[in-house]
């Protein structure tokens, strides 16, 4: 046993025979190797907290930024560095504060300025970055800048958002369809014109080529950094522009094999005029100039975009773009050893060709819970699997005590995009956004007794809940702590180069992490039945709870992490 391997040895097995003052001076050692290379965003966890679900402090039944505020002490505990607040800005929330009125201010729903300055500076004393949802693309029509748009083609603001006079025949600009549904177009009757929304018509498009909004938009970013903010997570950053022709997008013949979210009648057409312009990159390499204006503050960027065209918002050591562009692989692919195997290979080799550092996701407020997913006999190795591969994960709130999708029905059906199948229970975003399950009381610990929550609850919260789980030591979320505190004792698992195993099963995903000579295996079983494995060293941790052997056989759903 080497004196790194005593580490983890000591944590998780008692009986170890290493003193815990040899243990702490070598874990001290490799922590501050690893620290002086790594930035925040690269070394920690990300962790989405959508406000509207996370605590409710005035009995509205809606979250809000006090609650949130309580609740950081909990989130620190999870062992992650920060939180990323989906949009608190003001809104008339017709997408639930992605249509944003003012980028500049809280919406009373959440608090004031001054409850989030104080959230601030709570995560900063408790050692949490704090990141905003930037959101770019387009404002609420509600917003004072479209407001003045509509009032004519002299106005100051027209130029602000992209306008375009109907067809010949008086109809469409062109076949530019929305991701909710029906076209990219409304009509603005006053002047005639149609203006571009590529979601609700109450969230119209703002125009990037403008210089004037790229100023005003990039001075929103200034003002909450310049109020601590450490970081931003930026909403469809791929949409930014569209092509200057409009023409119109042709036929996607993969249509069906292409839904993502429910979004059927979006990709039906192939969006190369509306999604992922030469422009847009422009804009991105000017918005990282900005996030580098001030010290250690970082952006992701939403993308849904195939592996090729996701690492290049990245940008290059000279034009750098993003730090992170979300890679939702995990979320898209089928769930399958031999599958993420590949993408996971291909996706490391081509992370370091770009020089980028890799993230993973495995759920977001906009895809259904990961255990309804990939189901429960699963849960945890996809969590091992988060934690453990090559990157900087990001973790949906609730994925730590296994919260599932919440069919909501549907006369409580709230979200713009569900709204568009009723008849489907598990339609849009609703069953994903539900209230976090804190206690087994009435409200569940998010909101009061009494007051109905703006989402429905889960019917077994009182069973599934942080303050059952903090009690039982088996539990998800303490299983989800386990698996950080690994991540923080081994600095292989955070910084250590990955490469895939032959496990000699289709069905065991298995890989090492090493670093300075340092090895780590994971050994993730995806199916029931008991597979044999060439795992040698110790075992640091098992979904199963115990501590087998390295060498014993894998047990069905088991995901192990073996020293050495
Ligand atoms: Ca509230
Ligand atoms: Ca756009």
């Amino acid at each position: 046993m080497n004196p790194v391997s005593s580490i983890s040895y000591k944590k998780y097995f008692p009986a170890s025979q290493f003193s815990s003052e040899t243990i702490q001076s070598t874990l001290n050692l490799s922590m501050t190797s690893l620290q002086g290379e790594l930035k925040w965003w690269q070394s920690g966890i990300i962790y989405q907290i959508y406000p509207r679900s996370y605590q409710d402090s005035n009995g509205d039944g809606v979250g809000d930024l006090p609650g949130i505020t309580a609740r950081l002490p909990y989130v620190a505990s999870l062992g992650v560095q920060a939180v990323w607040l989906s949009p608190i800005f003001k809104s008339p929330m017709r997408d639930f504060g992605y249509d944003v009125a003012d980028y500049c201010d809280i919406d009373p729903v959440f608090g004031t300025l001054e409850q989030f300055d104080a959230l601030v500076a709570e995560a900063h004393r408790l050692g949490l970055k704090v990141m905003l949802d930037y959101v770019p693309n387009h404002t609420s029509s509600d917003h004072a800048w479209f407001q003045e748009a509509l009032t004519g083609k002299a106005s100051a603001k027209r130029d602000w958002y992209v306008w375009r006079d109907p067809a010949p025949d008086g109809g469409l600009p062109n076949n530019w369809k929305s991701f909710f549904g029906g076209p990219a177009w409304t009509l603005d009757e006053a002047s005639g014109q149609y203006y571009l929304h590529q979601f609700l018509p109450s969230q119209p498009d703002l125009n990037w080529r403008n210089p004037d909004v790229r100023a005003a938009m990039f001075d929103v970013l200034r003002f909450w950094m310049r109020r601590g903010v450490d970081g931003f997570r930026v909403d469809v950053i791929w949409l930014l522009a569209e092509d200057e022709r409009f023409l119109d997008e042709p036929e996607n013949p993969d249509a069906d094999r292409e839904v993502v979210g429910g979004q059927i009648e979006h990709s039906t057409l192939l969006h190369i005029y509306t999604q992922d312009q030469p422009e847009t990159h422009d804009y991105v390499r000017e918005m990282r100039r900005v996030i580098d204006e001030f010290d250690d503050r970082m952006m992701v960027g939403e993308i849904y975009l195939p592996l090729d065209k996701l690492l290049p918002y990245s940008g290059t050591p000279e034009a750098p773009m993003v730090h992170l562009p979300f890679n939702f692989h995990l979320i898209l692919l089928p769930w399958d050893a031999q599958t993420i195997r590949q993408f996971a290979d291909e996706y490391d080799a081509a992370s370091n060709a770009a020089g980028a550092w890799p993230n993973w996701v495995l759920g977001n407020h906009d895809q259904h819970r990961f255990k309804t997913r990939v189901g429960a006999a699963q849960y945890r190795v996809a969590q091992t699997l988060l934690l453990t591969l090559r990157g900087t994960p990001t973790v949906y709130y609730g994925d730590e005590i296994g919260m599932e999708n919440v069919p909501v029905p549907p006369e409580k059906m709230v979200d713009p995009s569900g709204l568009q199948q009723p008849d489907s229970p598990d339609a849009g975003r609703d069953p994903e956004r539900t209230p976090m399950q804190w206690e087994a009381a009435p409200g569940a610990g998010f909101t009061a007794a009494g007051t109905e929550p703006w989402l429905p609850l889960t019917d077994n919260f009182a069973q599934v809940n942080v303050q059952v789980q903090e009690q039982d030591s088996q539990s998800d979320l303490n299983y989800f702590r386990a698996l950080t505190r690994l991540r923080q004792e081994q600095p292989a698992l955070v910084g250590g180069s990955y490469r895939s195993l032959d496990s000699g099963h289709a069905d065991v995903f298995a890989f090492e992490r090493e670093l300075n000579g340092e090895r780590l295996t994971v050994w993730l079983n995806f199916r029931g039945e008991e597979r044999a494995v060439a795992a040698t060293g110790q075992t640091l941790l098992s979904s199963r709870g115990d501590q087998p052997a390295a060498q014993s056989p894998l047990r069905g759903h088991e995901a192990r992490v073996v020293l050495g």
